[in-house]
């Protein structure tokens, strides 16, 4: 069965690996028979490290609009971030010229600006929400320490607050780090009681600020959940994504290259 233009948002915070992993995770699909197509949605991009076959920045772009509005690079994001909505039926026109299985949505580098401001729904409902999924970047730089872990599994819980999509947890750059280091996060992601214990252990006194009870609330909203580890050095856990997002799209059912 061949489905069309699943839409998958790559989403982390800054330097988590979303726009060389929207590449890499091409360039796997390419190698396995199926189409797909890049949407960069980063205004602010400089070097991406790759060509995308629909670019934000034909349309907005962040030293622009610092120099029209006489903006520092803040304001800017900001005013580049609402005009994402402006200009996506642009894109949306675009994209209705190519017939892929799947669109790649690189967003912008500073996630909080994708995550509240009001336009990136408008981005989203345009594009199309029914098959879209959100690919979530833990960056294990971030995520090593429990209470870094814990802060990435909030943003996350936000994210499906605020776009209410299907939602996978992705471990970013594993071949960063050590295996001791690798394993302690899955381990996490698999046992929050293992994860509050050594919370516990390394935060000392300020632990009136968090109980267990809201890491229960997290694992039964889904957001604790088995940890993908994935590397786009060195190509690990392309077919993971691949097998995720197939469940979410096609209860499991086997896609074949068109
Ligand atoms: N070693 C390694 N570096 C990575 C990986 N993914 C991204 N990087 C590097 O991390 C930095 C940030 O990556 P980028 O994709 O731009 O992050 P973004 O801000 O989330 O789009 C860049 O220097 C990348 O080369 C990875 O899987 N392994
Ligand atoms: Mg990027």
């Amino acid at each position: 069965m061949e489905i069309q233009n699943v839409l998958i948002y790559f989403i982390g915070t800054a330097g988590s690996g979303k726009s060389t992993l929207t590449y890499k995770y091409q360039q796997w699909l390419t190698r396995q028979g199926f189409d797909s197509i890049t949407i960069n949605l980063d205004p602010g991009a400089e070097k991406l490290g790759y060509e995308p076959d629909i670019d934000i920045r034909e349309w907005v772009k962040l030293n622009e609009i610092m120099e029209e509005y006489q903006l520092g690079p803040n304001g800017a994001q900001i005013v580049c971030a609402d005009m994402l909505a402006l200009k996506i039926n642009e894109v949306k026109k675009l994209l209705g010229g190519f017939k892929s299985n799947y669109v790649l949505v690189d967003t912008p580098g500073q996630m909080e600006l994708f995550t509240f401001r009001k336009a990136s729904t408008v981005v989203i409902d345009t594009l199309g929400s029914d098959n879209a999924v959100l690919a979530f970047l833990y960056d294990p730089l971030i995520a090593s320490v429990p209470n870094g872990f814990v802060s990435l599994t909030m943003l996350a819980a936000t994210l499906q607050f605020r776009f209410n999509l299907p939602m996978v947890s992705l471990l970013s750059k594993v071949d960063m780090i050590g295996l001791d280091d690798l394993n302690k996060m899955l381990d996490w992601s698999k046992d929050i009681e293992l994860l509050f214990n050594d919370y516990m252990e390394t935060s000392g006194d300020v632990t009136d600020h968090f109980n267990f009870e809201l890491l229960k609330v997290l694992e039964s909203m889904e957001l604790i959940k088995e940890l993908i580890p994935t590397s786009s050095e060195t190509g690990e856990g392309m077919a993971e994504i691949y097998t995720l997002c197939q469940n979410v799209f096609m209860a499991g059912d086997d896609l074949t290259p068109s």
